[in-house]
């Protein structure tokens, strides 16, 4: 028996209630981002979140291959380009290698991934699977986490210059290139999701489909936690 939709505005807020759930809020975050990290917990952090930045152009390219709306492969398309770069732009892969260079981890080691861990590689297979299997829209749905991702990278422009002196600053360029280029992205994905998913039954689909992709993230920050320790 199909039940009342939700409104627009019902929906959207029923969506942002989930940031209760984002990665934020777990402890290894919580520890990376009060200073409590030592230099092996973020040179673990670094090396293992590499795989899920290397996968999101390709997770990317999967929703392209799904989806026949030109205007939305024009849109989606800048999000492969921000990562792989793109003509004088390195991307966002490069400013990671940047990243690890500054917290003291050489590109080789990185590109190796010889650090990634099961749980963070089972985690991130997982989202680009989905991506390349599901409906194309159930895919974008997916990537509205990023309704919760320009607080998580003000918050380590904000702490890691004071509580990592060590780390040159300049390593910190991806976070201060996602802050914008997440609020942009993340108004696309809002707006294709409220428009498509319409039904209460799709609804409630696109919030089963946001907690599959918290539980990625809280998987891969669980196994850092396991494997590196988290000081509370
Ligand atoms: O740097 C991140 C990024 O480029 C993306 C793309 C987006 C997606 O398509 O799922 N999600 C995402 C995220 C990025 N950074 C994460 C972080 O904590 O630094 C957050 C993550 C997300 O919120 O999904």
């Amino acid at each position: 028996m199909s039940r009342t939709p939700w409104s627009r505005e019902e929906f959207e807020a029923r969506l942002r209630e989930k940031g209760a759930r984002y990665h934020i809020h777990h402890p290894f975050n919580v520890m990376l981002n009060s200073g409590r990290a030592t230099p092996e917990q973020i040179r673990g952090w670094v090396a293992n979140r590499f795989y899920y930045q290397i996968n999101i152009p390709i997770k990317d390219a999967a929703i392209l291959s799904n989806c026949p709306d030109r205007a939305v492969r024009r849109e989606w398309v800048q999000r492969i380009l921000d990562h792989d770069g793109y003509g004088d732009d390195p991307g966002g892969i490069e400013s990671w290698l940047r990243l690890a260079e500054a917290v003291g981890l050489s590109r080789e080691h990185v590109e190796s991934l010889t650090e990634v861990l099961p749980g963070v590689r089972f985690a991130v297979d997982a989202y680009v699977n989905f991506a390349r299997r599901a409906p194309w829209e159930e895919a974008v749905c997916a990537s509205l986490t990023e309704l919760f991702a320009p607080a998580i990278h003000q918050q380590r422009l904000a702490n890691w210059p004071e509580h990592y002196p060590w780390i040159d600053r300049e390593g910190l360029h991806y976070f201060r290139s996602r802050v914008s280029r997440a609020q942009r992205d993340v108004e696309f994905g809002l707006k294709v999701t409220l428009d498509r998913f319409v039904t209460r039954e799709a609804q409630e689909r696109a919030l089963e489909i946001l907690q599959f992709k918290l539980d990625v993230l809280w998987q891969m920050n669980d196994a850092l936690a396991q494997r590196y320790g988290v000081t509370t």
